[in-house]
């Protein structure tokens, strides 16, 4: 049932990291406007935050593998195919619908018509991040992230799907060891692939996959105890998080020769975060959709303050149980997908920024290159990490496909920080409300599981 003091637990927590927000801006443009910081007093200044985002990154590996497992194990695997199968009509369709509207506010509103490439790129010349050579160093360093790492043996003599096991073996194994791993980022795919064939076994082998699955569920309750650890440190983070991104912006100027660009952006996702997803929840589900988006408040929030959907997993896990008691069965089985691969507030912004980059360099898109660049937003929103600017990553999919140039990504550079912020947020809230519809989508299977089987694990 309902607990008060929990409740407002919560509550208050929120309330904390809102104010640390405020504070934290605050913080940030007092230092910026009246101390000059070196570099390392900078790096000291965002340590605290930093300290946040390695123990979020740190409990991700247990809370996949834990929640993957037992919510597959949990499932028959006739009904986690169908689920399967519904979270990701879900997850296609609202990318889908994501990818429209930000079409059609692009091209009504026209951001880059009045300016050129030109313009922009002169004045939004920050020589530290806007060069090519930077850009595709960060482009390798995400495309790092997403791969599962090459074989050490001689791979020329082996066929390429024993490759490819292999080093989803390898990279599982190595993001096993939980010291010093994670600069390199985890190929959460690999693992959720691999948790899925493990949880669907185990699910088969009766009595000793009891124990198993008992184990891994036990394994999730501690590591989200160890959640909850982490949240109370949540406020002192991110005040340092966002007060040292505030002293490091180097170029505010730029915000408003790319104003329209950015109201562009942020209306579209605004629009689809207001409107298209609670209309679309409010349909299947019928529920207030709006009290629900409140219950993620939390994770919402962390999602805006650290762009990445991988990180919040364990925030929005928090919230879709505790807060809007999705069963576990579901959020345990489509979460962890969903932070990997359902991407609204992403590709939306693909779209949203191909087409301008387009209207910058007077390039005229026919309705071909339209839909190439709505297929190729939504690829590049699922091939996305959940990690910082990944979005901005995959971008060269979409430019490349419909033969703008791959290095004009540097022009859109400069804003990215912000933009990804809150399209991490739109992102988190798409995951959310999948799980809501999907639960309510599945929810014979799931009361006719209540019936038949003895073993209530995911749902004390
Ligand atoms: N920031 C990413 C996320 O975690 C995706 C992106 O860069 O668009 O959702």
């Amino acid at each position: 049932g309902m607990n008060l003091k929990g409740l407002l637990k919560r509550n208050w927590l929120l309330i904390a990291t809102v104010i640390s927000v405020l504070v934290g801006i605050s913080l940030g443009v007092v230092v910026r406007e009246y101390a000059s910081l070196s570099h390392l007093d900078k790096q000291y200044f965002g340590f605290p935050g930093e300290i946040l985002m390695r123990m979020l990154k740190l409990v991700i590996l247990p809370l996949i593998i834990s929640s993957m497992i037992t919510g597959v194990a949990a499932l028959d695997s006739e009904v986690s195919g169908k689920i399967g199968l519904r979270a990701v009509i879900y997850y296609f369709s609202t990318t889908i619908i994501a990818v429209i509207l930000g079409i059609i506010l692009v091209m009504t509103i026209k951001p880059g018509v009045s300016q050129t490439a030109d313009h922009i790129d002169r004045a939004g010349t920050t020589p530290n991040v806007t060069t090519v050579d930077t850009l595709l160093d960060l482009y390798k360093t995400k495309r790092k992230e997403l791969e599962p790492p090459k074989v050490s043996v001689n791979t020329t003599t082996i066929p390429p799907l024993t490759t490819t096991i292999m080093s989803v073996v390898e990279n599982i194994t190595k993001d096993y060891q939980i010291v010093g791993t994670y600069s390199d980022g985890i190929n959460v795919l690999g693992l959720i692939v691999f948790c899925v064939a493990f949880g669907l076994v185990i699910g088969k082998m009766g009595e000793k996959g009891r124990i198993l699955l008992e184990f891994f569920d036990a394994l999730n309750e501690a590591t989200m105890k160890l959640v909850q650890i982490i949240m109370c440190y949540m406020p002192v983070g991110i005040l340092f998080l966002i007060a040292a991104k505030i002293i490091e912006v180097e170029d505010w100027e730029i915000f408003k020769k790319m104003g329209l660009y950015m109201v562009t952006v942020l209306s579209g996702l605004a629009i689809h975060a207001t409107i298209c997803l609670p209309l679309i929840f409010f349909v299947i589900v019928r529920k207030n959709p709006y009290t629900f988006a409140l219950g993620m408040a939390q994770a919402l929030v962390t999602a805006l303050m650290i762009s990445s959907s991988s990180a919040t997993l364990p925030i929005t896990f928090r919230c879709a149980e505790e807060n809007n008691r999705i069963d576990k069965r579901i959020t345990r089985f489509v979460l962890p997908v969903g932070a990997t691969i359902n991407m609204d507030g992403t590709a939306l912004y693909e779209a949203v920024a191909a087409i301008f980059i387009a209207q910058l360099n007077d390039f005229t898109l026919d309705v071909g290159q339209i839909v190439t660049i709505s297929i190729t937003a939504t690829v590049a929103s699922i091939g996305a990490a959940g990690v910082p600017n990944a979005g901005l990553v995959t971008m060269v999919i979409v430019l490349t496909a419909v033969g703008l140039p791959a290095s004009d990504v540097t022009l859109i550079v400069a804003v990215d920080w912000l933009l990804d912020r809150f399209r991490t947020m739109i992102n988190v809230l798409g995951d959310a409300y999948g799980a809501g519809i999907v639960q309510k989508l599945s929810k014979r299977e799931l009361e006719r599981m209540d019936l038949t089987s003895d073993v209530d694990v995911a749902n004390p």
